[in-house]
């Protein structure tokens, strides 16, 4: 590459030796050439005349050396961008928030513009009173903030086969991980009366939004007094259009098709519509050629995000961070486990936080990397004792019809260059 990349791994080279002088275990990572490095002893542009004034970016975008780390798309996946889907680059990002501006989008009729002030939100069906909310008037409803993932039943769907699409992004990048403000759907639906729906046992919620798809969905009525949200921020700023400005509804834990975007209204009944997302979308075909139906749960799992094929080690052997994402629709991530050879053996890796219910967790692993080929493979573990499991278990007991739901342990393949290739071991 460029001289600016040799200097830069210059200056890296002369911070591990700093490391290593006060004891941490960054030792064998290089020797210093910190001497002569003009980096150091010159002064350089960005010190020798001013920076941008405050009013350069009103608004600020990454800077244009991170012009790699955007959404993409999978060129035979994509047929049509109005009905479709990108990827979140999960393998460039760290931490556990998808910043809003490369989250993955989905949508069946093209992303809408609606202004806040065209905004209504209807709840009818089998309530007290029938009403009709303004943005306005959601805004002084009680208000909570929460974090959850967000995955769509489709991620990884295309290794239910073999190994597939050769990067983290592309085979688990359907997701991302957000912190919602809003109001609890339980609010919302006490504001309208339940009580004159009787006996909420077997109750549902039909849910829609106000694009040309409508993506309407049934909920049973104890998930919806339970945890759902009516978001209309998230990561602290107005939903962005894609993700369903200006409101959109949050399922925690469950598949991102329920997460109806454009939220209009929502019909309490006796019993769920059985629409196309639910009967000919968002089943899962079995080896006997029936479906499991209302899959709503997204089940544990993680994939490790670096090193992954888009990912390479480029330090060479040495002090090497291992590192990824864990989540579950059924509680919070306990532990994860890595493997460097393919699931024979197993280390623990580290929580960045403890888990929560429902969100993405961060993991870390240290290595000191011998130089040799690893087969990488992470395992997730959440606070109902499940575990994440193999893609042959999977396979065992879904056959190989499914698109959703896939949860299986992924492997990547590192060579001794340090480059990564989606595979599968047996
Ligand atoms: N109104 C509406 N809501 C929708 C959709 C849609 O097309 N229209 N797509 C669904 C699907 S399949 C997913 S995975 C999530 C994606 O949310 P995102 O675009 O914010 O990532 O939104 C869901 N909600
Ligand atoms: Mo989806």
């Amino acid at each position: 590459m460029t001289d600016s990349s040799a200097k830069s791994g210059a200056s890296r080279r002369a911070f591990l030796k700093g490391a290593a002088a006060t004891g941490a275990a960054l030792g064998a990572a290089g020797a210093a050439h910190a001497e002569g490095d003009p980096l150091i002893t010159e002064v350089q542009d960005w010190a020798a005349g001013l920076g941008d004034g405050v009013d350069a970016t009103p608004y600020g975008m990454p800077i244009e050396f991170e012009d790699h780390v955007i959404r993409r798309t999978v060129e035979w996946l994509t047929a049509d961008t109005i009905s479709s889907i990108n990827f979140t680059p999960i393998h460039a990002l760290d931490g556990t928030i998808t910043p809003q501006g490369c989250a993955f989008e989905r949508h069946h009729s093209g992303a809408i513009t609606l202004r806040k002030e065209d905004y209504r939100l209807m709840i009818n069906g089998m309530v007290d009173t029938p009403l009709v909310f303004t943005y306005e008037d959601l805004e002084r409803f009680p208000r909570v903030t929460r974090t959850f993932f967000l995955e769509c039943a489709a991620n990884t769907g295309m290794e239910w086969a073999g190994a597939q699409l050769n990067g983290a992004q592309y085979t688990h990048g359907m997701i991302h991980n957000m912190e919602y403000t809003g109001v609890t759907l339980r609010t919302l639906l006490e504001e309208a009366g339940l009580d004159a729906a009787g006996d909420l046992a077997g109750k549902w919620v039909y849910v829609e939004g106000a694009d040309a798809s409508s993506n309407g969905r049934s909920i049973p009525m104890e998930k919806a007094l339970d945890d759902c949200m009516i978001a209309f921020k998230a990561n602290g700023e107005a939903l962005r259009m894609e993700h369903g400005y200006p409101v959109r509804l949050v399922v925690p834990g469950w598949e991102g098709n329920m997460w109806v975007k454009w939220l209009r209204r929502i019909e309490v009944m006796d019993k769920p519509v059985e629409s196309r997302e639910e009967t000919s979308k968002y089943t899962d075909t079995m080896a006997d050629g029936t479906s499991r139906k209302w899959t709503w749960t997204m089940d544990a799992k993680s994939i490790i995000t670096s090193p992954s094929p888009q990912m390479p080690i480029t330090h060479g052997k040495g002090p090497l961070v291992i590192t990824g994402l864990a989540w579950s629709g059924n509680g919070a991530i306990t532990a994860v486990d890595v493997s460097l050879d393919g699931g024979v053996t197993w280390q623990e890796a580290r929580l960045a936080e403890p888990g929560k219910p429902m969100a993405l967790s961060r993991f870390y692993l240290d290595i000191d990397w011998d130089g040799s080929e690893m087969f990488l493979q992470s395992r997730a573990m959440d606070d109902t004792g499940y575990v994440q499991p193999t893609k042959a278990q999977l396979r065992e007991v879904r056959g190989l019809n499914s698109i959703y739901h896939n949860n299986g342990i992924q492997t990547w393949h590192v060579n001794a260059e340090g480059e990564a290739n989606n595979v599968e071991v047996s």
